[in-house]
């Protein structure tokens, strides 16, 4: 009997399991909505003890302590480590960065310790989590110093649940961030941006019922212009649950109950629907109910599909007019996080006459997805599957995969979000093909509404007897991906800028192309002949060259060139020209723009003038 037991606490479990969060398997759950909920914000100042060694989490022998840290959080009413104490450790903000924060850790790559005090009083019938925006790069989360959860990733957001760990009055969090590469991770050693550490986004006491929507999906139906279909998952609900969306400016009013694993399937059909668009974002309020849970929303309905090398919105051929987009923030660089830095973002975006974003290399804050969605801007949205990865690693899949999943999860009610990159540049193998199908297939079944993409490279054919060089997208992910995106750097890694006249491009695929990179580094101010390299000249030069080049490219769907902003990067040492800043931004880290940004405004505007 004794030997069953195990087995037994194993039914038991999984019985009861429709009734548990993921939190209480000490895995986060990510709430989705979550920044219209009623929270209680806990950014500001928060205790930080750097600690290179990370020797408040591993012993003498380098093995996790098995309290999980051993940091004094309580001077005088613990017996741990002596040699730290919080209450007179500098403070670091949240959200932020700490290699901007501080002179000292501005190529710190380790471990700090957050802490913070807070009062509290749980209502009761109510649950509360932890929500954390982003903590690059793992994060684990203990209260009253009670381990909560831990999370793996730098640019998804993640809800542990701390219902049973908060208490009436006094209570604390402790955040064991460490962001030090590694060679499995996603991403892995080498990057070109800047490894910012830290609490990077907004960290928040989240309350829902008892009975809580989880996580939704309400889009509209391919091929057509009044099905708004969908599903809500409600965690704690039995069978039979009612669920009630409603969107009142449409008069839509259903409800729906829910099956064994808290889903409810809706379909609503809209008579007077204004689909979302570049031209007219229209936002509708939605309103879902379950129990005594009232979640709100502001969605946009559209459809995006893929025919033959055409990318489809609303069933009509669109253009996209982009910009690649680092998290960069503008003017005090550091990650950006602000309302106000996505608003500069987006906002130089449109100013250059964009109808599209590509946020590359990682998900960005959620506030630009919500701006995107206000703005009319279309997204491509990108996991850090960048450059190398291990690719035979199946945890390092698994981290990619649950990235993935969140970035989805985070995203999906976001009409402006049109495209799910699973990759940049990555080379070509038999392994990764496996890894990134893998991925793709993810992707298609999180998401069965949105095309698939990834920046590919391509492979250059020797030089014809006349000078034609002839560059031919054959990557075989081109076979799963639904849109090809391409990375090229003529005129900078390759060449002259002249180079493209000569240059034509094949496809070995019958799918629509998006450049998604091209372009070379200028620093703002520096002036010269075209042919001069660090120079405005030469860089508006390369972007002449490469707009009469696409111009030719017949699948050619989009463009996002590289880059809107200059962006700190550890690879870009040039003193008195880089001093670790990427510089191939169209405008200066300080918001200078650049010659080339008035020559692609050009092109973009007489796109735009052409659609009328
Ligand atoms: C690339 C990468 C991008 C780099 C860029 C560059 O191909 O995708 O992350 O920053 O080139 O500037 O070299």
């Amino acid at each position: 009997m004794l030997q069953k037991l195990p087995h037994l606490v194993a039914a038991l479990c999984i019985l009861l399991l429709p009734h548990l969060s993921p939190a209480a398997e000490g895995k986060p759950t990510l709430l989705v909505d979550s920044d219209n909920r009623p929270s209680i914000s806990l950014d500001g100042d928060w205790h930080a003890v750097v600690d290179p060694y990370d020797n408040g989490y591993l012993d003498f022998r380098m093995q996790a302590r098995p309290d999980g840290y051993f940091l004094n959080e309580k001077p005088g009413k613990s017996n741990k480590l002596v040699e730290y104490d919080f209450s007179k450790s500098a403070p670091l903000k949240v959200p932020g960065d700490w290699n901007s924060q501080r002179d000292s850790l501005f190529f710190y790559e380790g471990t700090v310790w957050y802490q913070k005090d807070f009062q509290y009083q749980r209502k009761p019938g109510t649950r509360t989590f932890f929500h954390v925006g982003a903590a690059n790069y793992l994060a684990q989360v203990f209260v009253n110093g009670q381990k909560a959860c831990e999370h793996e990733g730098g640019f998804t957001p993640f809800d542990c649940e701390v219902t049973s760990l908060v208490r009436d009055g006094d209570n604390f969090v402790v955040i064991h961030v460490n962001d030090q590469r590694k060679r499995d991770g996603i991403p892995t050693l080498n990057t070109d941006w800047w490894n910012y550490g830290g609490l990077t986004r907004d960290v928040s006491l989240i309350e829902t019922p008892e009975t809580f929507v989880e996580d939704y999906s309400l889009q509209l139906q391919k091929g057509s212009d009044a099905i708004i279909a969908g599903w809500v998952h409600v965690v704690g609900a039995s069978a039979g649950m009612q669920v009630t969306v409603k969107i009142p400016e449409l008069n839509l009013t259903q409800t729906a109950a829910s099956d064994a694993q808290g889903r409810a399937a809706f379909s609503l059909k809209a008579a007077k629907l204004q689909r979302w668009s570049p031209r007219t974002p229209k936002l509708y309020d939605i309103e879902i109910i379950s129990g005594k849970d009232h979640l709100k929303d502001s969605v946009g309905f559209r459809t995006i599909e893929v025919r033959g090398d055409d990318i489809l919105l609303n069933g009509k051929s669109i253009f996209l007019r982009g910009i690649s987009v680092h998290a960069e923030a503008p003017y005090r660089s550091g990650r950006a996080w602000s309302q106000q830095d996505a608003e500069t973002l987006l906002g130089w975006a449109r100013e250059l006459g964009a109808n599209f974003v590509r946020l590359a290399h990682y998900p960005h804050d959620e506030r630009m997805t919500r701006l995107a969605d206000r703005m009319g801007l279309l997204v491509w949205s990108e996991v850090p599957v960048y450059w190398m990865i291990e690719w035979e690693n199946p945890a390092t899949l698994a981290n990619a995969t649950n990235q993935l999943q969140e970035m989805i999860r985070r995203d999906r009610n976001k009409a402006s979000v049109v495209l799910w990159s699973v990759a940049n540049e990555t080379p070509n193998t038999p392994a990764r093909l496996a890894f990134l199908k893998s991925l793709i297939a993810t992707a298609h079944s999180e998401d069965p509404s949105r095309p698939v993409t990834a920046a590919l490279l391509v492979t250059t054919l020797p030089d014809t007897a006349e000078g034609i060089r002839t560059k031919v997208i054959d990557d075989p992910l081109g076979e799963y991906l639904d849109v090809l995106g391409c990375n090229e750097y003529i005129g900078w890694y390759e060449g002259q800028p002249e180079l493209a006249a000569r240059t034509r491009w094949t496809s070995k695929f019958n799918k629509p192309l998006i450049m998604s990179e091209f372009g070379g580094d200028a620093k703002f101010g520096l002036h010269g002949p075209p042919d001069q390299r660090w120079t405005e000249e030469y860089q508006e030069n390369i972007y002449r060259r490469q707009i009469a080049m696409l111009k030719q490219i017949p699948f050619l769907r989009g463009l996002s060139p590289w880059i809107l902003m200059d962006f700190r990067s550890p690879r870009r040492t040039l003193p008195e020209i880089q001093d670790f800043y990427n510089r191939k931004g169209l405008v200066s880290n300080e918001g200078q723009k650049k010659k080339a940004f008035f020559m692609l405004q050009e092109y973009y505007k007489s796109l735009a003038a052409q659609e009328n």
